[in-house]
């Protein structure tokens, strides 16, 4: 079919797996997850929804820790094949031009991106309820914290990893101050990383995902369109399940959906996704993409609890997509 992804870098040193003989899933998980077990660093109650991306010749993370206090901060990590991971004890400490930006609350969900001339960090910002923190690196040793994007209350904000019609770009997820039973994303664009406006619906609940649904990793550019991978959270009697769906955007105008698949592309099964401190939750926050291979590597916390690895390929996921729209 031969999508062609834009912008990809070549990452052969992950250990890349092949889908399971008999699967005929869009996304296998890696054999060996958890990748990031709860307790990696001391002081974890635990790791998940965390952002990964390829950075000269290792992979660096930023992740979302929950500490033993039930403090939640991001923190910061190095691995030399994304999957065997040392993550610094101490949360990332940030540079920030006004007392005001940096008071804290808490922050978790992050999201990582290089665009332009640095590495984008967004994540949920407790600033009197959760919104969207924003912050760079130049090269992860100082990161700097600016302006929150969004008034609270809001969540999930993705950045795309450029500017659209010389724009930044930026998904997001209105809600509430707690457990939103209701979510739709939206796009937004901003001239300067600080002002956003432009507010434009991209898409809502529906099917397996009919309570809500958020923008997980960034958006990655296709021949195609841009390939969005998402969270989506059912109801059930048992409270929220969180699974992982896709769809495609328009390359120019990326709150028009192309299509989007019907089905999701993986729930909560393996035990790990089902037990935990928040069970039956998967939460993409990351999708890397070996350019070369058109492999898709997502990273994503199960249960509230540990980060997972799952595989896919490009074509497969954008044919599925296609094959399998609402
Ligand atoms: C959402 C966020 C996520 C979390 C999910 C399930 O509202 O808080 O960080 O993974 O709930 O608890």
């Amino acid at each position: 079919m031969g999508v062609q992804v834009i912008n990809g870098n070549s990452i052969p040193n992950l250990p890349w797996e092949e889908r399971p003989a008999g699967s005929s899933d869009v996304v296998w998980r890696y054999s060996q997850n958890p990748v990031i077990p709860r307790n990696l660093i001391p002081k974890a109650n635990s790791i998940f929804n965390s952002a990964v991306i390829p950075y000269r010749d290792e992979y660096v993370g930023v992740f979302r820790i929950d500490d033993t206090r039930r403090v939640m901060n991001l923190y910061f990590g190095r691995s030399q094949d994304g999957v065997n991971w040392k993550i610094n004890h101490e949360p990332i400490e940030w540079v920030c031009e006004d007392v005001e930006i940096a008071r804290f609350q808490y922050r978790y969900d992050p999201r990582l991106t290089w665009l332009e001339d640095r590495y984008y960090i967004t994540w949920c910002n407790g600033y009197h309820g959760p919104t969207i923190g924003v912050g760079y690196t130049h090269d992860f040793q100082t990161f700097y914290q600016m302006e929150n994007a969004l008034l609270p209350f809001n969540r999930n904000g993705v950045l795309f990893p450029r500017k659209i019609h010389g724009k930044y770009a930026m998904f997001s997820r209105p809600s509430d101050n707690g457990h939103t039973p209701f979510g739709d994303v939206y796009y937004s664009e901003s001239p300067d990383m600080v002002h956003w406006g432009c507010h434009r619906y991209v898409m809502g609940p529906s099917s397996w995902c009919y309570t809500k649904v958020g923008a997980g990793p960034i958006p990655i550019e296709t021949s195609e369109g841009w390939l969005m991978i998402f969270h989506g959270v059912l109801t059930s009697c048992n409270g929220y399940v969180y699974s992982m769906g896709a769809a495609l955007l328009d390359i120019d105008q990326p709150w028009k959906v192309i299509c989007r698949a019907a089905p999701y592309l993986m729930s909560p099964q393996m035990l790990y996704e089902c037990v935990g401190d928040v069970p039956n939750v998967v939460f993409p926050c990351a999708a890397l993409v070996d350019a070369d291979t058109n492999r898709l590597a997502i990273y994503y916390g199960a249960a509230d609890t540990v980060v997972g690895m799952a595989f896919a390929k490009v074509d497969e996921m954008v044919q599925f997509i296609k094959e399998n729209a609402v």
